[in-house]
């Protein structure tokens, strides 16, 4: 039909991903809303629960003691403040499977099971053993969002990557040698830019990134507790100072990506 004169002109409102349509998107579209607010959150002063059991620099982890059927699934938040770096950047690295194996020390298999949509992915991954465990291997939907910043509307926008168990018919649960782990992780990031006061053009140097990770594994088996709360006091920080240092040194070089 022809538009008459003055009449507005029909705009159908954009997807607000091109997951949408995918049998996945209401769980994803609820976990990922869910997750930021919960990231979002500070950690609290005394009676929150968290407890702090490493810190270096600007990066500081908490956890909380949680148990369920006998199984250790203490959640995890940690902080980060990195220079040089937008979250942006953070989350293309996170995201992005050609980058895993270069920053996953954990990781023995990748692979991409389903391509959802551009930021939607779903993965299966197998982990390297912890002795005296079985080996653990899961199976999760990685989607990512760019947020916008109601705090400071001049600034750049926040971005998330979460990260969530599923299932997928090819690789059911515990049907190999592996023992199935489920997981929700959250990595949350903030950029703050400060202009330099000459007016100069705003450089790596002005750019600041708040990093908050969260995560809960439930290692889905036996596995004795004390080993597991120490592999997570070595391998959280080990893992979030390797992967921001490996952002550091992709980007050095590249122009900014807001
Ligand atoms: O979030 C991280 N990585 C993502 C991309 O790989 C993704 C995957 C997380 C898998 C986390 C599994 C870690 C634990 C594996 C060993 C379990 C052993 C149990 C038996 C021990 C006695 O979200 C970074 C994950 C960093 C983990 C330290």
């Amino acid at each position: 039909e022809r538009l008459k004169c003055g009449q507005a002109i029909p705009i159908t409102p954009p997807p607000t991903s091109p997951a949408n349509s995918h049998r996945l998107w209401p769980e994803i579209d609820r976990v990922v809303k869910q997750e930021v607010s919960m990231a979002s959150l500070g950690v609290g002063e005394c009676g929150s629960g968290w407890q702090l059991f490493a810190e270096d620099g600007e990066m500081r982890m908490f956890r909380r003691e949680e148990e369920m059927d006998g199984m250790v699934v203490d959640p995890l938040k940690a902080v980060h403040v990195v220079k040089g770096i937008t979250g942006h950047e953070v989350c293309h690295y996170f995201f992005n499977p050609q980058y895993r194996y270069d920053w996953e020390t954990t990781l023995e298999h990748m692979i991409v099971l389903e391509t959802v949509s551009e930021d939607t992915l779903i993965f299966h991954q197998t982990h390297k053993r912890i002795w005296p465990a079985s080996q653990r291997d899961v199976v999760f939907w990685s989607h990512t969002r760019r947020l916008p910043n109601d705090q400071d509307r001049d600034g750049p926008d926040i971005w998330t990557v979460v990260n969530n168990s599923t299932e997928h018919p090819d690789h059911p649960a515990n049907a190999g040698k592996c023992v199935r782990i489920f997981l929700t992780v959250c990595l949350l990031c903030q950029t703050r830019v400060d202009p330099p006061k000459d007016g100069a053009p705003v450089s790596r140097d002005d750019i600041t990134c708040k990093i908050t990770y969260c995560s809960v594994v439930n290692p889905g088996g036996w596995a004795p507790a004390s080993v597991l709360r120490a592999v997570y006091k070595r391998e959280y920080p080990k893992f979030l100072k390797r992967f921001t240092a490996y952002v550091k040194n992709q980007t050095k070089d590249k122009p900014i990506m807001y």
